[in-house]
């Protein structure tokens, strides 16, 4: 750690992720006095290319707008880099490469063939004309694209990066290419997309949690559930609940979140995603249309304020980084909350996992519990390789068996050395050995 830390010392979210994954390993790399020799941390932690560049761009007024774009090439040891762009205000090095760093191991679960990358720029969507994002796009892409291929790196969304933003991302690779390739997951439907990839995260997070209960003789059946986030990842997670029969109460955005007691119904939820998809308005919105609600604004710094004080069995953090401090987590143990699975990255800091894991909670990391997507991004990039398309029947059934898949491995993993139950080493664990027993197969590369 103290090697990691001196060589970037401001990289705060980096470090957290490498600490995490560094205090799991420990018991592997003695086990393993092989590791320390191929100096496999050194080698893991140092991406294999890190791309940063200017993404120049006109606004509707017709200024010149300046971002910066990013592109983390992390570990190709298992498949071609993989792993979603994020456009967000907030994106910098650190959060760039801790997403990378968390993205090797997540991949390495899938089961599929894919090395681990993330990407993303400042540039923030709020606001902006679809114009605008596709001028953007087409900037980026005006750069991204001489570093990415098929078979060398392969794109997808993340916060801020959908459907819309990875159309204009293709369109533009296209032109600069003349190749339609399987270059970004992600794409629409009737232009090589996979049925079920928007779905993903948030249905594998729930099926996750569903094998958590399962192996514990329980379900999610009648269970109050924490949701947080109103995005991609949330609103597929409440889908999810709703189909199995839990009773979702809360959501949020960077504004602030919504309580309601009654639950959220299916009608509440295309509510919801009419608000945050077409209409890109606010969670507030909600509280006019169903009064019943209660919502509680953010105190502004991004910080606070999450709905993580309300009774519930589990909770469901679908929004970003470092959501659930140690506050919180005190708060959810004594609320009754026995189950936590992250379908955003690293959601919770490090002081609130220890509560969870001190207090016996059937707690999943993101790398286990979100790998849906990506996972679902894999059999898009198989399907698009085969020129065919799988019915959704197929694509959820591959999911389901997928998360199943992760869920034995973390246990198996975490058992093996002297933890059963715990997700965190287990994840770390089992993603670990797969990445770096490909690395040391390949040489000192
Ligand atoms: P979206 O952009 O669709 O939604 C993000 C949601 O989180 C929005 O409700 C947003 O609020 C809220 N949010 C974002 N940043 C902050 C912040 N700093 N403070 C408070 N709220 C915030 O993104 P996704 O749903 O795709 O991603 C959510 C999480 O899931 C991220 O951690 C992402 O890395 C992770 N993830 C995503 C996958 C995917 O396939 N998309 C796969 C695996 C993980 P607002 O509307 O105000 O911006
Ligand atoms: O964090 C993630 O796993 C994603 N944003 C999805 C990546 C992908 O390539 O589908």
């Amino acid at each position: 750690m103290q090697y990691v830390v001196d060589k970037d010392p401001g990289e705060r979210e980096f470090h957290q992720a490498v600490s995490e994954v560094v205090e799991s390993i420990k018991p592997v790399m003695d086990r393993n006095p092989q590791y320390r020799r191929a100096k496999i941390l050194e080698r893991l932690t140092e991406p294999e290319r890190v791309i940063m560049f200017r993404v120049p761009w006109i606004d509707d007024q017709g200024e010149i707008q300046v971002n910066r774009g990013f592109r983390i090439q992390m570990n190709s040891a298992l498949g071609p880099y993989k792993g979603g762009l994020r456009f967000h205000p907030s994106v910098n090095l650190s959060i760039m490469k801790f997403l990378a760093f968390e993205q090797v191991f997540k991949n390495a679960l899938t089961t599929l063939p894919m090395g681990g990358g993330k990407g993303g720029s400042d540039f923030d969507p709020k606001g902006k004309s679809d114009m605008e994002v596709m001028r953007f796009c087409q900037s980026f892409m005006t750069e991204l694209f001489r570093h990415i291929g098929p078979d060398t790196d392969v794109p997808a969304g993340d916060i801020g990066v959908a459907a819309r933003e990875i159309g204009f991302l293709f369109g533009q690779y296209k032109r600069i290419c003349n190749q339609f390739t399987g270059v970004l997951t992600g794409k629409n439907l009737n232009w090589g997309g996979s049925l079920i990839r928007p779905q993903a995260t948030g249905y594998g997070c729930v099926y996750f949690a569903a094998e958590m209960l399962a192996a514990r003789g329980q379900s999610l059946e009648g269970k109050t559930c924490l949701v947080s986030g109103s995005g991609n990842v949330a609103q597929y997670t409440l889908e999810k609940l709703l189909e199995i029969g839990a009773k979702p109460i809360t959501f949020s955005d960077s504004s602030g979140y919504v309580y309601d007691e009654e639950g959220i119904s299916r009608e509440k939820l295309q509510f919801i995603m009419f608000l945050k998809t077409m209409r890109r308005g606010r969670v507030e919105e909600y509280v006019e249309k169903y009064p019943q609600a209660v919502y509680t604004p953010s105190n502004g710094n991004g910080n606070g304020n999450w709905p993580w004080k309300h009774r519930a069995y589990c909770a469901f953090p679908c929004a970003t980084q470092n959501e659930i401090d140690q506050r919180d987590a005190l708060t959810m143990v004594q609320n009754g909350v026995r189950l936590i699975s992250e379908g955003a990255n690293m959601p919770t800091r490090p002081e609130a996992a220890a509560v969870f894991l001190d207090s016996k909670l059937i707690y999943a990391p993101g790398k286990a519990a979100n790998a849906g997507g990506v996972a679902v991004s894999g059999l898009e990039m198989a399907q698009n390789s085969m020129r065919i398309s799988w019915p959704k029947e197929e694509v959820d059934h591959r999911l389901r068996i997928i998360m199943k898949t992760i869920h034995e491995t973390c246990l198996d993993a975490a058992a093996q050395y002297g933890q059963p139950g715990n997700y965190v080493m287990g994840a770390n664990i089992a993603g670990f050995t797969k990445v770096v027993d490909a690395m040391l197969d390949q040489g000192v590369t």
